[in-house]
């Protein structure tokens, strides 16, 4: 068994490894992150995490309900560290997979992976009580300066299941933790947007309302972007700055998140039901509308924008007719929220009209492959929700003292 496979052992069993093993991580880890883009090319499969904070056990529960790596793909969207009470943990974990599986595991900066808010909302503060020096958090901080800040799914499937049918045109399915089915959405020609069919239906039912083939060939009318096009994924979300993705990939990353430019709003921002561009209530990033997010995937054939940074009770939440999602995956945020979390599952398109091979460069996210599907224009990947709740209380060791929960960070 190599230091790595010893160090994701006992990390696993949430005990801390010592400082010099995470000056030597943290070191191998900054030299494959540096070689990364800003954003990042992920080829589906893939299971797309939001927040995590520190609730390691909770983090378990994600593996153990999402898959382990690395027999599941992963994509977590930042906001590793603070609140939680095992930020080290998770993060160090979560590290030593990235370095131990750099293909399998995708890792993409929160606005929480930074000294001034570690400083304030807990994780420098753990790493004192553990290591009874700064040290530690020190080299993270370093890690986190080189993380990418976003990246782009390609070769995502419109059907969920692998060889399914073409007429199968299940476009949103969510599993509870025991990978049953609560809920099923078939694709629909209609206006109406998914989350409004999400909000109508009885979640107890499982069923398919029309006919077969009704909704993947119908028309592009509730499709605003490229239907086969790439999904981004983002902490935060969109910036006034950056109408491309180009333009990410034109952002000197490499330090502290700023208090305000395109790299901070990345990281900050939050979509909201207004007209264009808002201030935000957080004091950094903006608040930004559906006629944004639209022209935006428009513009750059994107089907679908996933983004995390905000509890949702349910997990997850599409907004905007589906144009983007918010995934969060602490249940019981700060142990004390009562939601539930949710993990995205993205599948791999198999029908031979969308597979791309993944490069370690930057490729253009309309490059290669991207063909009308069989059976007319499509609304972007079919999703599948697994949402889960907090780990058992007996599987953890919980301090007394809760966190104080805070909305706006
Ligand atoms: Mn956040």
């Amino acid at each position: 068994m190599s230091d790595l496979d010893k160090a994701i052992a006992q990390l696993r069993s949430c005990r801390p490894i010592p400082e010099d093993q995470v000056r030597e991580l943290c070191h191998r880890a900054r030299e494959l992150l540096i070689e990364e883009g800003n954003v990042v090319t992920v080829t589906a499969p893939v299971t797309i995490c939001g927040d995590i904070h520190g609730q390691f056990h909770d983090l378990m529960e994600l593996f153990r309900v999402g898959g382990d790596v690395p027999d599941t793909n992963y994509l977590f969207m930042g906001d590793f560290v603070d609140r939680g009470f095992y930020s080290l943990e998770s993060f160090l974990l979560l590290l030593c997979l990235k370095v131990r599986y750099p293909d399998r595991m995708t890792l993409i900066r929160g606005n929480h992976e930074s000294r001034q808010i570690t400083t304030v909302y807990g994780f420098y503060d753990e790493c004192l009580r553990k290591y009874g020096s700064a040290n530690v958090w020190r080299y993270c901080c370093d890690v986190f300066d080189y993380l990418a800040l976003g990246a782009i799914v390609l070769g995502a499937s419109s059907t969920l299941s692998p060889g399914s049918p073409e007429d199968d045109d299940t476009e949103i399915e969510v599993c509870d933790q025991a990978g049953s089915i609560i809920s099923r959405f078939p694709r629909q020609p209609a206006n109406q947007s998914s989350q409004e069919k999400l909000d109508n239906s009885n979640k107890n039912t499982v069923d398919k309302t029309g006919p077969p083939g009704t909704g993947a060939s119908g028309s592009s009318s509730g499709s605003v972007g490229n239907p086969t096009g790439a999904i981004l994924c983002v902490h935060g979300g969109l910036s006034p700055l950056v109408d491309t993705v180009d333009k990410i990939r034109l952002i000197d990353r490499k330090q502290e998140v700023p208090h305000e430019g395109a790299m901070c709003d990345l990281l900050w921002s939050d979509p909201d039901e207004i007209d264009g561009w808002g201030l935000s209530p957080r004091g950094a990033g903006f608040l930004f509308g559906a006629d944004i997010v639209k022209v935006f995937n428009h513009r750059n054939d994107l089907s679908l924008i996933a983004r995390a940074h905000q509890l949702v009770m349910e997990g997850f939440k599409e907004m905007f007719d589906a144009s983007i999602v918010t995934v969060w995956s602490a249940p019981n945020y700060c142990y004390r929220c009562g939601n539930v979390a949710a993990v995205l599952e993205l599948t791999e398109d198999e029908s031979g009209t969308g597979i791309f091979q993944r490069t370690n460069g930057d490729v253009g996210r309309s490059s290669g492959g991207i063909v009308e599907p069989r059976g007319g224009p499509k609304n972007g990947p079919a999703r599948r929700y697994r949402v889960f709740q907090a780990a058992p209380q007996d599987s953890r060791g919980m301090p007394a003292k809760k966190p104080v929960a805070d909305y706006f960070l």
